[in-house]
């Protein structure tokens, strides 16, 4: 009998769990909580020049976003190496030319190996690149018939024939709208782009992808400090970066680190951590990206954590329905790309990602911004839908659902010819 109605409580237990959780969507209903500044350290020093920001602040803030949020790198690799699998000068209607690199790495003698898919512009100089993350395999961002298949394993999805967690020939070209690689080559940007599941598959499973390349023996998964899947992810961003400056068709040109969503919150982390990157664009990247936690407007850090249990570090479980407790907001993180040029972006529909959060986090990073001299944003009125704001930080919430569009490639293009060209 006693086990009996254990068990029930049990049940319970979990039923009210799943049925808890209730989105706010009601702007009203956003508490009231107080914001950490970037500018004044942990030890309430106050920092007020650009190198005072780079020898206390920015140091502080990396850490804390190292063992509390995205996880610590565990290591360094002890080797990599570069094999150009296909090259071909003449691809897209001869406008670009395209190869498909296999960069390996090693650590404690295991290996892990991904393709990255380059396209340059072949009649006009390239003035730089934007590197990102696609979703479902090289092959899906453009129908070239001689892009590589990923073997990895793939989240499913019907909408573009992904059965089975196996890419195959039926999703060739299916996520070209979100590439709008035409108008990058017309305007003398390059595009190299990974499939993401190479790295580590987006489940919630540390046997497979880059981490047991750095377990010590015996070694199941990684310490609570250390990093999730987010943190490989942008990791290995990086480790592309790595190619980048030794290809010497590359070497020297900006890099615009870009991502989409959870790819978002990745593409933030590395243009964060690795000051390589010339730029960086988080595309409706939300909870854990761009959006404020404290609001908890939209998915919360509770929600992610329970969804996505293995994307963020052990510790920032700490912290589920417990924002005011951090001491730190994604305006930090965004901070922390400064003085580099910054550009984030939201959808209208996309409320899930939480629009305002992700407008007002880069306002308030823009202080930092300020401190180099750069303009950030400087009106904590949200702009109107499909009205950029281009400054260093640049904003625009477009109309329509969370996805990426034409209209965010344009305005992409458009930031970068104004900054690094
Ligand atoms: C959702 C997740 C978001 C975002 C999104 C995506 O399910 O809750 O944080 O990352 O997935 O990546 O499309």
């Amino acid at each position: 009998m006693r086990y009996c109605s254990l068990f029930i409580c049990i049940i319970f237990a979990l039923g009210t769990m799943n049925a808890q959780f209730v989105a706010n969507y009601d702007e009203s209903k956003v508490p009231e909580f107080d914001l950490p500044d970037p500018l004044t350290t942990f030890a309430k020093k106050e920092v007020q020049t650009s190198a005072s920001w780079n020898k206390l602040r920015r140091p502080e803030l990396i850490s804390f976003f190292e063992t509390d949020v995205y996880g610590k790198v565990p290591g360094k690799i002890d080797a990599n190496s570069f094999k150009v699998l296909e090259e071909r000068n003449s691809a897209l209607g001869d406008r670009a030319k395209r190869k498909q690199v296999k960069v390996t790495l090693t650590k404690n003698g295991k290996t892990l190996s991904f393709t990255m898919l380059l396209y340059l512009p072949k009649q006009i100089a390239l003035n730089g690149l934007f590197l990102g993350y696609n979703f479902h395999g090289n092959h899906t961002v453009t129908d070239d018939p001689e892009i590589i298949i990923s073997k990895a394993w793939s989240l499913n999805n019907e909408s573009i024939g992904i059965t089975n967690n196996t890419l195959t020939e039926a999703n060739r070209g299916k996520r070209s709208s979100r590439w709008a690689i035409a108008k990058m080559i017309e305007a003398g940007y390059g595009l190299a782009t990974i499939y993401y599941g190479e790295i580590d598959p987006d489940k919630n499973d540390f046997t497979d992808g880059i981490h047991p390349l750095f377990y010590a023996e015996d070694q199941k998964r990684p310490a609570k400090d250390e990093w999730g899947s987010i943190g490989a992810w942008a990791w290995a961003l990086s480790r592309a970066m790595d190619y980048l400056e030794e290809d010497t068709e590359t070497t020297q040109k900006p890099v615009v680190v870009f991502g989409h969503s959870r790819l978002g919150k990745a593409a933030l982390w590395a243009g964060a951590t690795d000051t390589r990157f010339s730029g960086v664009i988080s595309n409706d990247s939300g909870c854990g990206g761009a959006a404020l936690s404290k609001r908890r407007f939209g998915e919360t850090v509770a929600r992610i954590n329970e969804s996505f249990p293995y994307w963020f570090s052990g510790n920032f479980k700490k912290f589920n329905n417990a924002e005011e407790h951090l001491p730190v907001d994604q305006h930090e993180l965004l901070a922390l790309i400064a003085p580099r040029p910054l550009y984030v972006a939201s959808a209208r529909e996309d409320e899930w990602a939480d629009p305002r959060g992700e407008f007002l986090s880069s306002y308030y990073a823009s202080p930092v911004y300020e401190l180099f001299g750069k303009k950030g944003i400087s009106s904590n009125q949200m702009p109107n839908v499909n009205s950029p704001i281009f400054n260093t930080v640049s904003y625009h919430v477009r109309t329509g659902k969370h996805d990426v569009t034409a209209y965010d490639w344009e305005q992409y293009i458009k930031w970068a010819l104004m900054h690094f060209n």
